[in-house]
């Protein structure tokens, strides 16, 4: 876990003098770790100087795992989705949350037709959206999942006009046919919340393409995942998650630099769960992918506010955003883009 996050001129001369490391290379240095598990030496928390002699002594002794580690929670990222997420060029990204369901739990019904979807991803782009992210079907807990041949009806015509426009669109789907049509179509991104578990064709697919993929964590399912979610520490647990399903991507051809992964906030996550992953989550840099987060209106901001309509969570939806900026989180997905925008441009000129 990396700690002593500093940015800026602290961060350049951490660099410099070997007493810090980029954070997935990115704005952020960190300057101390801290180290668990049975090989962890003294208390866990080391410098930098200790970590990188500690990965050298490993190295020495036949275990590459920590030079990796800390390699791939430094090293830049490279371009995602046609995105420049490190060095020049680079800012916190934005996707804009387009659902075209009747049943969404912030915005169902909202847009639920092809022309209302079309001109709505059409603003959210224009209010500073990177990309925009169109989904058929709610994963709200307790939902229902609908049919492909349904989803399909929702999302392709939507897909198709957007990238007839040149607007970068990526489809948010646990389906393959939907992936495929999608992709065929023109999208730029895959956004899967089962992290291409649930249907056993979507690797395959995705790996014959060139197109990206974010892998959510979920535990269980929409239909159950709010009933008892359980975890023995949530952070590891949904950090080894996510390794798995990245491995699984790569045994399955799809190339590292295509792979990003998302905690899954509100998947299988109490109030407590969602805290402590937003407050650790500069973790799973670790992992090596650019970091999504979807905090966005998201239940548990209506159980710290007592605000109960999800449309009226902006406020608390940009504090939770910025909170993972502050991590080196570098994509969001949000429904208010215009706001998060705006905050992101001050977040950014005051680093
Ligand atoms: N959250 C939702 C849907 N897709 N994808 C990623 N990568 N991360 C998320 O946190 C995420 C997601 C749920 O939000 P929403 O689409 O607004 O609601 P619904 O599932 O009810 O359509």
């Amino acid at each position: 876990m990396p700690l002593g996050l500093v940015s800026g001129d602290p961060a350049i001369a951490a660099c410099a003098a070997g007493a810090g490391l980029a954070l997935a290379g990115g704005a952020f240095a960190f300057t101390r770790v801290r180290v668990t598990g049975a090989d962890a030496p003294g208390d866990g928390v080391l410098s930098v100087a200790d970590l990188l002699r500690w990965a050298t002594q490993a190295a020495r002794d036949g275990d590459d795992e920590p030079g990796e580690l800390v390699a791939r929670m430094s090293r830049p990222r490279p371009d995602f989705a046609g995105l420049v997420l490190s060095g020049t060029g680079a800012r916190p990204r934005i996707m804009g949350v387009c659902n075209v369901t009747p049943d969404s739990f912030s915005d169902g019904g909202d847009h639920a037709a092809t022309e209302q979807a079309v001109e709505f991803a059409q603003r959210l782009f224009e209010a500073g959206a990177d990309i925009i992210d169109v989904g058929g079907e709610s994963t709200r807990p307790g939902a229902d999942p609908v049919a492909v041949e349904v989803e399909l009806e929702r999302v392709l015509p939507v897909i198709e006009e957007l990238a007839a426009q040149g607007v970068p669109v990526s489809v948010d789907t646990r389906r393959a046919p939907v992936m495929r049509a999608a992709i065929d179509a023109g999208v730029a991104l895959i956004n899967d919340v089962s992290g291409l578990s649930d249907d056993p064709d979507a690797r395959a697919i995705v790996a014959a393409s060139v197109v990206p993929v974010v892998l959510m964590h979920m535990q269980g399912t929409p239909e159950t995942m709010q009933d008892d979610p359980t975890y023995a520490d949530v952070v590891d647990d949904v950090y080894d998650a996510l390794a798995l399903r990245v491995a699984a991507c790569l045994d399955a051809g799809i190339a590292p630099e295509r792979i990003a992964i998302d905690p899954g906030f509100g998947f299988g996550k109490t109030l407590a769960h969602n805290l402590e992953l937003l407050s650790a989550l500069a973790q799973f840099h670790g992992l090596g992918c650019p970091t999504v987060v979807g905090l966005s209106r998201k239940s548990f901001i209506g159980a710290l506010t007592g605000e109960e309509d999800p449309r009226q969570r902006v406020a608390g939806s940009v504090a939770a955003a910025l909170k993972a900026l502050d991590q080196g989180a570098q994509i969001a997905r949000v429904h208010d883009v215009a706001e998060t925008r705006q905050a992101f441009e001050v977040w950014r000129a005051a680093l």
